[in-house]
């Protein structure tokens, strides 16, 4: 038997492991106690690594579909051969952009996959590319574009004296750093010591969330009305006086439009439509107003919602109008110990708004970054006409189970000339495909932790060997893209590195090595650190005076922002339906990510998708408990279980997101859960700019089924 020290890479906090293994198989998992940050912390997803990688569902070898629609083993080099073969014919025949690229969550738990990958396209030449964060919060993007930002960073929870969470759970979905500010490491104690020493938690959420728990205010507002609330919560800051008047003077502007847009959102009008009591609307623009540091953030939950970028800008300005920033001296939040060194200035910079400036796809979109807004991916490849997406790769990602509107993306990728996938399962996605590369998982590469550590709040670093052989027959992700564009005759460029094709393939402890070169610590530093190390003498540089002529300003109120708010007041902004009486919200579980780790046997506490549902509904509608219900929305219908759950808030019910499969093979509500995504539709209600579909706050009506 030997021991390793590694970590666990299914989500951000990247918890340190002691791994026992005996004949290449896992025989024990507990967490590392000298783990620096996690202290010997894991979920139950963590624990049960070795079980992912001994699963016999696993793939490990990559599968080749042959003409009857069954799939066949191939070597991975066949598949690289064959795939380079296939979309070079289709680009000869349509040209680049006729090849499109899914990026998928679990592409970035691999610290080389992402830049192989990103490499590999751009020598295509094609535009095409799409991901998860336009179906996710595409309206931090769109935010930012019309607010501007603050070259200083942002404010360290551990500095802080009020800090709010907007429809996110961090004790559970491990969201901080540059997305909530929260520390996800060992969140919780550092929640309770942070609570000792005086820091207010204000957490929004329809539901009692595991970090509701600890808030001392909780609005468990209606779904979808977060705009409001904090329209609410600017009017009283204005009111009041709460706003950090010098900051404002020298870095914002629109601070009169931002008065005269939400005049409307008296404390009385916005518990109306919010269903939050006047009081605490007062109580908590105080508490964060008066407060010395501290930020509002938000999650998926008002990001998924109607408004969601109007909600998302409100919820960032109010940050900009109370001076919530790091000053000169003062030392930002963040990590940042294989990239590069930052400087940090305090001062504004202006609204980009790149989306003005991006050029427009055939269907007259504009790009988001370097990449297409993902509802428009079924529209890419199933409207005719030169352009028209023909050949899709997807890494680490599972759209088929993952899109709102499961039907209308099912039909898009069965439309494809060529399907490849990369991924461990047969998937709803992987299942369609015309060639499914098996690839090595967590346990089987060397890795570091460079790609997640801008989620991380302390200059954290590990390095960790491969614990597992690899399988014969499978392939690092980095290593297909790598080769994948040697077989294309594509030349990889990454920065200062240039790989012809035909270069000798590397060994990824290499990569990790090279990449490193213009990092704060020396990899090798780093790999003498078996079980990762807080490098407290590379924390973030102080912030810096602004640079003369600074002259950034943020944009509280632009015209646009302000329009929209007109149009969400008088639309009352999420009203009540009597034909659909309940809202249906996100929601995550410890047990699986995403759509990863559902079918492991005994891993989700139920091998179907919960609706959680409030105890004084449940008795309304004269449910049993689990009993069968539907829920129909403006574009679906579904079944599923109810279970009755005191910290949902009256009139919502609450599910998670990718159980279920596809419809006819695997898709009994009890034995693989019930996806929502059936209930949500992709092109229709979507936003401006960042085209994101309805995904939370959804009005169903609920039935009982005879089960
Ligand atoms: N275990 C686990 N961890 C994960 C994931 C996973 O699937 N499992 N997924 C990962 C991914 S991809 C992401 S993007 C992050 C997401 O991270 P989070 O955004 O923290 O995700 P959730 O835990 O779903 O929290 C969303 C919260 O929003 C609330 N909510 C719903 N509707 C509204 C609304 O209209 N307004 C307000 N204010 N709140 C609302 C919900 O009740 C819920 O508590 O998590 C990541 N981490
Ligand atoms: N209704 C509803 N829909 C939602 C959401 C919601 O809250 N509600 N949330 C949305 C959000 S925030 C997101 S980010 C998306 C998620 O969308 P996706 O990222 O497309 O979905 P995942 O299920 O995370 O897909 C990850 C895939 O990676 C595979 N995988 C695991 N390990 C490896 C590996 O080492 N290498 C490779 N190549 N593959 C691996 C898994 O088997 C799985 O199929 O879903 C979105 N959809
Ligand atoms: S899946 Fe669990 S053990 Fe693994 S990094 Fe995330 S929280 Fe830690
Ligand atoms: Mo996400």
């Amino acid at each position: 038997m030997t021991q390793h020290i590694t970590y666990c890479r299914m989500c951000s906090p990247l918890c340190g492991l002691v791994v026992d293994v005996e004949d290449g198989e896992v025989t024990k998992v507990v967490g590392d106690n000298d783990h620096p940050l996690t202290h010997g912390f894991t979920c139950a997803k963590g624990r049960r690594i070795g079980d992912f990688h001994r699963d016999p569902e696993r793939l490990r070898e990559s599968q080749r579909r042959r003409p009857d629609g069954s799939f066949e083993s191939i070597p991975a080099a066949t598949a690289v051969t064959e795939v380079a073969a296939r979309l070079q014919a289709i680009i000869d025949a349509h040209g680049p952009e006729a090849v499109g690229l899914f990026v998928g969550t679990q592409t970035l738990t691999a610290s080389l996959t992402y830049s192989f990958m990103s490499a590999w396209f751009r020598a295509v030449g094609s535009h095409k590319r799409f991901g998860t964060m336009t179906i996710d919060q595409s309206a931090k993007t769109v935010a930012t574009g019309r607010l501007g930002g603050w070259a200083g960073g942002r404010q360290r929870f551990a500095d802080a004296d009020v800090w709010l969470l907007a429809g996110t759970n961090p004790l559970v979905s491990m969201q901080g750093g540059e997305l909530t500010g929260f520390p996800i490491h060992d969140g919780l104690r550092q929640l309770e010591a942070a609570r000792a020493r005086g820091l207010k938690l204000i957490v929004v959420d329809p539901r009692r969330t595991e970090v509701a728990n600890h808030a001392d205010i909780h609005l468990q507002l209606r779904p979808g009305t977060d705009a409001a609330l904090f329209a609410g919560l600017h009017h009283v800051v204005l009111r009041d006086g709460l706003e950090d008047r010098p900051f404002c003077e020298q870095w914002v502007e629109g601070l009169d439009e931002l008065r005269a847009a939400v005049e409307w959102a008296t404390p009385e009008v916005v518990a109306g439509i919010t269903g939050v009591a006047a009081e605490q609307i007062v109580e908590t623009a105080s508490v964060f107003g008066r407060a010395h540091a501290g930020l509002a953030t938000s999650g998926t939950g008002p990001d998924m919602g109607p408004w969601s970028n109007l909600a998302e800008h409100l919820i960032q300005s109010l940050n900009a109008v109370c001076g919530r920033y790091p000053r000169v001296g003062d030392r930002p939040g963040g990590g940042g110990v294989l990239s590069g060194q930052r400087v940090f200035r305090a001062q504004a910079m202006s609204p980009r708004r790149p989306w003005d400036a991006s050029p427009k796809n055939r269907l007259g979109v504009s790009w988001m970054g370097d990449e297409l807004m993902s509802p428009i991916l079924p529209a890419e490849i199933l409207e005719e006409g030169p352009g028209r997406i023909r050949a899709l790769v997807v890494s680490g990602g599972n759209p088929a189970a993952a899109f709102p509107d499961q039907e209308r993306i099912l039909e898009a990728l069965a439309h494809l000339d060529l399907l490849v996938v990369v991924d461990p399962y047969l998937t709803e996605t992987s299942r369609l495909a015309d060639y499914v590369v098996a690839p090595a998982l967590a346990l089987e590469r060397a890795d570091d932790t460079r790609g997640y550590e801008h989620l991380f709040d302390e200059p954290f670093a590990q390095y960790t060997p491969a614990v597992l052989p690899k399988p014969a027959g499978v392939i690092d992700d980095w290593e297909f893209f790598f080769r994948l564009a040697s077989a294309m005759g594509l030349t990889l460029s990454m920065g200062r590195r240039v790989y012809e094709p035909g270069s000798p393939v590397p060994t990824a402890e290499e990569l990790l090595d090279g990449r490193a070169e213009g990092s704060r610590i020396a990899h090798e530093e780093v790999r003498r650190h078996p079980h990762g190390r807080v490098f407290t003498g590379v924390l973030p540089a102080l912030v810096q005076p602004p640079a003369d002529g600074a002259d950034g300003r943020l944009a509280v109120m632009p015209p646009d922002v302000a329009a929209e708010m007109a149009a969400a007041v008088a639309m009352g902004v999420s009203p009540e339906r009597a034909d659909r009486p309940f809202r249906l919200v996100v929601r995550r579980t410890k047990e699986t990510m995403n759509s990863f780790g559902r079918r492991l046997p005994g891993l989700p506490r139920q091998t179907y998708n919960p609706c959680f549902m409030h105890p004084a509904d449940v008795e309304r509608l004269g449910l049993s408990a689990a009993a069968l219900i539907s829920l129909t929305s403006d574009h679906g219908t579904i079944a599923a279980f109810v279970q009755s759950d005191p910290t949902t808030r009256e009139g919502v019910v609450s599910m998670t997101h990718c159980f279920g499969g596809s419809p006819g093979i695997d898709d009994d509500p009890r034995l693989f859960g019930s996806n929502p995504s059936r209930l949500l539709s992709i092109d229709e209600d979507l936003q401006a700019i960042s085209l994101m579909p309805l995904m939370s706050a959804v009005p169903v009506a609920i039935a009982p089924l005879a089960d």
